[in-house]
């Protein structure tokens, strides 16, 4: 099963100031725009409710143009693993200010091993934080292979 949040239902935010503007091709016709400009202390966060347990892997559609971008992701306040500290995003080469730039990158190391987050069943808080450079979040995608 898939639970997608759009990134714009944010509940939580702090070291920084995102935008929520409309951007071309953003899911729900909205995006977060400057995620990781003013700070790589800048943190946003979701909650997400899980109604079948199991290990999920996640999904982010993003876009930058910038080729150094890296940042953490935490649940309930802790890294799922180590690798979850240090997540390399790719430049998609561009803002989507003029054209489609959103891609679907699955989290993983740099050797392309997806992350797993082992959800329970009930509310649970997603945070992205310490980003090292910047960029546009449109919608975080977990995806369950059941338990
Ligand atoms: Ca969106």
């Amino acid at each position: 099963m898939a639970l997608r949040i759009e990134a714009e239902d944010f509940k939580f935010e702090s070291g920084g100031t995102v935008e929520v503007i409309k951007k071309i091709a953003a899911s729900g016709g909205r995006a977060v725009k400057g995620f990781g400009e003013e700070s790589s202390a800048h943190t946003l966060g979701w909650k997400i409710h899980v109604s079948t347990a199991g290990e999920y892997v996640c999904s982010l559609r993003y876009c930058t143009a910038s080729n150094q971008v890296t940042l953490a992701v935490l649940v309930d306040g802790a890294a799922p693993s180590e690798d979850a500290c240090h997540i390399e995003l790719p430049s998609t080469g561009g803002w989507s200010s003029q054209r489609d730039d959103w891609k679907d990158l699955q989290l993983g190391t740099g050797e392309r091993h997806p992350l797993k987050f082992p959800l329970t069943t009930g509310d649970h808080e997603i945070r992205l934080t310490n980003p090292n450079g910047a960029l546009n979040l449109d919608a975080l995608i977990f995806t369950g292979s059941g338990s």
